[in-house]
C-alpha cells in the first residue's frame, strides 16, 4: 500500500508507535486497501488528485485565518491570502460567476450560510421533499427546520423524477416564498429553471440552487448552467462530481453588494471561524485542474451513467426513467424491491466490494427500509472506466441482486478493479488513486 510513512521509516527514526496509534493507522491502511479493491459508487464521493491531496498535509492544515484576505484577525496569513484570492478568482472564472466564497467548510455549512443570509425564522422556502431526493439539510429535522423556516415542497412528477412545472408555478404564486430552493441528492435531471423564470421575477424571490451533486458536471458544461438560468445563489460541496476536498463553496450572480456582504458575514462569523485552510488550498488546486479537465471528465461521467443504466435495464433491473435515458447526471436510481429492497441489496453489494447506499424513492415512506439504491459513476470515471466497464459493473451488481454469493462476486470485483487504481483527469494522472502520497519538495 502507498503510505506517507512506511514501517522502515518509523523504525529508522526510532519512533515507537503506541499500540493505539498503530491500531488506528492499520485500520486506515486497511480501509485504503479495501477501497482500492472495490467499486465505490456512492454518488456523493470522489477521489482527489494527488496534487490536491498534498495540500491536506501542508502547514496550512495547522493554521488559522478569520475574515477575508487582506482583512484577517490573525497575522501569518500572507500566503493563505494569496491562495484564497486565487481560488476565488478561479472559481469565478470556471463558473462565470460574479461572486465566490471558498470558505464554507462543507456543503451543509454553505447551505447554513445561505439560510443565515437570506431567511429568518418564520420565512417560507420552497424545496423538494426527501422522498423526491432532497438533501437532508432541507428537512424539518435538518438545517431548514433548525433555522425555523417554513418549508413547502414542490409538486413532483415521479415519471420523470422532476418538478411538475405547472404545479410548481401555481405553488410559487400561492406561497410567494422568500427563497425558492432547488437541487437534489438523487439528482437525475435538471430542474426546469428557465420555465420558472417569469414566476421568480413576478414574485421577487431569491433563487437558490444546491449544486453539490452536479458541480463537476456544471464546471464541464454537461448539465444546466444555473447562474445563467435565473439562479442568484449557488451553494455546493466540492467533493462529489467536482473531485476536490471535503469542503464547500458559494457562487452568486446578480446579487446586490448588500446581499454579497450578508453572505460573507454569514460564512464568517456566522457559521465558521477559521475555514480549514488546507482544504481551501486543495480546492484551489482542483479548480486549476478542472479548468483543464472538467469538460472531458464530465462528459465521460455522464456517458458512463447512461451506459450503466442501459446495461442494468437490459438485464431486467428496474432503473428509473428508462424513457428519458435514465439520467442526465452522474447517478442513476434503481428500484430493487423485487430483489429484497435497498437495505438488503446495498449490504450484499458491500459484501461483494461494491459500495453504494440504499435510497428512498418517491413511493417510499421509510428511510431505513427504502425500495431503492443510488449508484454514482463519477469515481469509477475518475480511475478511467468507460462504457465497456459499465457493462461489467452492471453484470456484477446483477449477480449480487440475484443472490449469487457476495464472496464469489467479490473476487471478480477485485479482478476488474486491478486495472483501475490510477487517478485520471488531473495534472498528476497515472499516480496511485488510493492512499497517501509523499510531499514533493
Ligand atoms: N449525504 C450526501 C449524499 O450522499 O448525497 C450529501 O451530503
Amino acid at each position: 500500500m502507498n503510505s506517507f510513512f512506511n514501517d522502515t521509516d518509523l523504525q529508522c527514526h526510532g519512533a515507537v508507535m503506541k499500540e493505539e496509534a498503530r491500531w488506528i493507522r492499520e485500520k486506515v491502511m486497511a480501509h485504503n486497501k479495501w477501497f482500492e479493491e472495490s467499486i465505490p459508487m456512492i454518488a456523493s464521493e470522489n477521489l482527489m488528485s494527488p496534487l490536491a491531496k498534498e495540500m491536506l498535509i501542508s502547514d496550512f492544515a495547522d493554521r488559522y485565518a478569520e475574515g477575508l484576505p487582506g482583512k484577517r484577525y490573525y497575522q501569518g496569513n500572507v500566503y493563505v491570502d494569496e491562495v484564497e484570492s486565487k481560488a476565488v478568482d478561479m472559481a469565478k472564472e470556471l463558473f462565470d460567476s460574479s461572486f465566490a466564497d471558498v470558505r464554507p467548510i462543507s456543503g451543509t455549512v454553505a447551505n447554513m450560510a445561505v439560510l443565515f443570509a437570506f431567511a429568518k425564522p418564520g420565512d417560507t422556502i420552497t424545496t423538494c421533499a426527501l422522498a423526491q431526493g432532497a438533501h437532508i439539510s432541507t428537512a424539518e429535522f435538518g438545517a431548514f427546520g433548525q433555522r425555523g423556516v417554513n418549508s413547502v415542497n414542490y409538486p413532483f412528477n415521479t415519471d420523470n423524477m422532476n418538478l411538475d412545472v405547472d404545479g410548481t408555478i401555481k405553488l410559487l404564486k400561492e406561497v410567494r416564498p422568500k427563497v425558492a430552493q432547488f437541487g437534489l441528492s438523487v439528482f437525475l435531471f435538471p430542474p426546469p429553471l428557465k420555465e420558472l423564470n417569469d414566476t421568480f421575477n413576478e414574485i421577487g424571490c431569491v433563487v437558490w440552487y444546491d449544486a453539490a451533486h452536479v458541480l463537476g458536471l456544471i464546471a464541464g458544461k454537461q448539465f444546466q448552467d444555473p447562474l445563467r438560468e435565473g439562479v442568484n445563489i449557488l451553494s455546493s460541496s466540492t467533493h462529489k462530481t467536482f473531485p476536490g476536498p471535503n469542503h464547500g463553496l458559494l457562487l452568486g450572480s446578480n446579487l446586490t453588494e448588500e446581499q454579497e456582504k450578508a453572505l460573507q458575514r454569514a460564512v464568517f462569523p456566522g457559521v465558521t471561524s477559521s475555514h480549514h485552510l488546507h482544504a481551501m488550498a486543495a480546492l484551489a488546486v482542483t479548480l486549476a485542474e478542472m479548468k483543464v479537465f472538467a469538460k472531458d471528465y464530465a462528459s465521460q461521467t455522464c456517458k458512463n451513467a447512461r451506459a450503466l443504466g442501459q446495461a442494468l435495464y437490459e438485464l431486467g433491473v428496474d432503473v428509473l426513467c428508462p424513457d428519458l435515458g435514465f439520467t442526465r447526471s452522474h447517478a442513476i436510481a434503481v428500484d430493487v424491491s423485487k430483489f429484497g429492497g435497498g437495505k438488503d441489496v446495498s449490504k450484499d453489494l458491500e459484501d461483494a466490494n461494491i459500495i453504494c447506499n440504499k435510497n428512498m424513492l418517491p413511493k417510499d415512506t421509510s428511510a431505513v427500509r427504502p425500495s431503492g439504491i443510488r449508484l454514482g459513476v463519477q469515481e469509477l470515471t475518475r480511475v478511467g472506466m468507460k462504457e465497456s466497464e459499465m457493462k461489467e459493473v452492471a453484470s456484477l451488481i446483477y449477480r449480487v441482486a440475484k443472490k449469487e454469493s457476495p464472496a464469489k462476486v467479490k473476487e471478480d470485483v477485485k479482478e476488474l478493479k486491478k486495472g483501475f487504481t490510477k487517478i485520471q483527469w488531473c495534472f498528476s494522472a497515472g499516480e496511485p488513486a488510493y492512499g497517501y502520497h509523499k510531499l514533493v519538495p
